[in-house]
């Protein structure tokens, strides 16, 4: 019975059926790499205390996940190396396993005899592999739990959705329901039997090229994640509406990498907006990106599944770039040529150092570059290819299904509508420097990037 109504139980999916083993219930922490505001957590400990045995966290460094560099392993590592120190007085267990977790996980299972399992919920493919190679190869009871969007991906919608317009009354009907505030995790009444060693990040023998050299950029971690989080409401939401598309204000949150490595619950972040004593005007604007938004992102990739390549662009979009295929191309640049930022164009080449020096691009300013990369390479897919390179590689939120959404939307219209047909874009939405002129003072923005990079 729930205590609260937080509507938990509808924020879980059983994946498999299976055997219950006399150990904890496992679970396999992932997307979300919180202890506050978990609702995969929460499950768990409900499932446990039910079934009354111990409960147990395991986490699994993946050394050579996709389009990660070190700087994203430390930004990661050095958040998740403050979760066994919490977990202890909570009297719930922790580990960590090294390598992929549909060959780690099976054996570590079997060997603690574990009750059930649990993980948290991602639609990206490398996921979605795994989760299917252990409904193969384990035998015991797997759920799946939501702990990411405030109301499950699952739930919201059965299909693709076309656009925003189609997904946002279909939040709205349920998002009462589902944005509620989150019970308390509580000390956990059963002791872990078996003996495990506490394993944290720094007793894996990770590789060095794990080991990022250059400052970070942001602190991670759950208690900066908040911290930056008030900051955000009390100083700079106010403005939001007014300054959030324009890269030489401060007027975006910058909360994306907390949220990406699950350091930050954006359900937690939706009710501190909503309670935040402004006007509604300011806080929809807000919410509308945080829900609306990042919902529709995860709908893509989870029912799209070429969310990363040209298949996955709506048909409109395919017709008319495959229409413009011969187009001439003014200028063309190789892959080493938009990395180091050596293209024509003072504006974009600015882009490029800030995402590379900052590990961030700003939220307008990455539509802009994108779609520069269509305008100045051969072809779609290798424009693909390109962003999706670049931006998992140096962005910290990058790896995301809110990237592989952008970059979808900004080359391939995914989202969007038919626009004025133009030369090499043909349908697709231009964009050029005028526009950004018309939003931002260009030339700040340049020389701003510029004495960073001096500094
Ligand atoms: P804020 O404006 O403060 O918004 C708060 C939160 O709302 C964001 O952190 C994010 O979770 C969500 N949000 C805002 N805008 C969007 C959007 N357009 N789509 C989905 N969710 C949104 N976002 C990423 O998280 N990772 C990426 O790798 C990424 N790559 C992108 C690439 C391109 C080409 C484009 C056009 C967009 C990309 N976005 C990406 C979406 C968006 O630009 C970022 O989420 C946002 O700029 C992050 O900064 P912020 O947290 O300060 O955003
Ligand atoms: N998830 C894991 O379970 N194990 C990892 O070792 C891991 C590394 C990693 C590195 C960079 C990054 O951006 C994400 C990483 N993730 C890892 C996945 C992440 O938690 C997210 O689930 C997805 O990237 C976004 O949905």
């Amino acid at each position: 019975m729930e205590r609260h109504n937080t509507n938990i139980s509808r924020r879980s999916r059983r994946l498999r059926q299976g055997h219950r083993g006399s150990g904890p219930v496992v679970y396999w922490m992932s997307r979300d790499q919180r202890i506050d505001d978990n609702w995969a957590l929460l499950w768990a400990q409900q499932e446990a205390i039910t079934r009354q045995k111990s409960l147990l966290i395991v986490f699994c460094l993946v050394t050579d996940y996709p389009g990660a560099t070190p700087a994203h392993f430390q930004f990661m590592l050095t958040g998740i190396n403050d979760l066994p120190k919490r977990l202890a007085p909570l009297n719930i267990g922790w580990t960590m396993l090294q390598g992929p977790p549909e060959k780690s996980l099976p054996a570590f299972l079997h060997q603690i005899d574990a009750h059930a399992f649990v993980c948290d919920f991602d639609p990206l493919r490398i996921k979605q592999q795994w989760k299917q190679k252990l409904i193969s190869n384990l035998n015991l009871p797997f759920y799946e739990v939501d702990a990411h969007n405030i109301i499950p991906a699952w739930t919201i919608s059965e299909k693709k959705e076309y656009a925003a317009y189609t997904i946002r009354p279909k939040i709205k009907r349920l998002l009462a329901d589902f944005l509620t505030d989150f019970p308390p995790l509580v000390r956990h009444p059963i002791n872990l039997t078996t003996t495990l060693a506490e394993i944290t990040a720094q007793d894996l023998a990770t590789p060095a090229k794990l080991q990022a050299s250059q400052k970070m950029i942001m602190e991670p971690g759950e208690r900066e994640a908040t911290r930056a989080a008030k900051q955000f409401i009390d100083q700079r939401l106010v403005h939001y509406g007014e300054y959030s598309n324009n890269p030489c204000r401060q007027g975006q949150s910058g909360l994306s990498p907390y949220l990406h490595f699950g350091q930050l619950s954006a359900q937690r972040l939706a009710i501190m907006v909503s309670q935040a004593p402004l006007g509604s005007e300011e806080k929809e604007h807000f919410l509308e990106e945080l829900i609306v938004r990042r919902e529709l992102s995860d709908n893509f990739c989870l029912y799209e599944p070429a969310y990363d390549s040209v298949e996955g662009f709506p048909q409109w979009a395919q017709k008319t770039l495959d229409e413009h295929r011969g187009d001439t191309r003014e200028y063309l640049y190789t892959l080493s040529d938009f990395e180091a930022g050596n293209t024509h164009e003072a504006l974009w080449n600015a882009c490029q150092l800030d995402l590379v020096q900052n590990g961030k691009l700003h939220g307008f300013l990455r539509m802009y570059w994108s779609k520069k990369i269509l305008e100045w390479t051969p072809d779609p897919e290798t424009a693909l290819a390109f962003a999706i390179t670049l931006n998992d590689r140096y962005s910290l939120d990058g790896r995301d299904p809110n990237g592989y959404t952008g970059i979808a939307w900004s080359i391939g219209g995914v989202h969007d509508r038919a626009w004025k047909e133009r030369p090499v874009f043909g349908k697709i939405r231009y964009m050029n420097q005028a526009g950004c002129r018309r939003k931002f003072d260009v030339e700040a923005y340049i020389t701003s990037v510029k004495e960073n990079t001096s500094k």
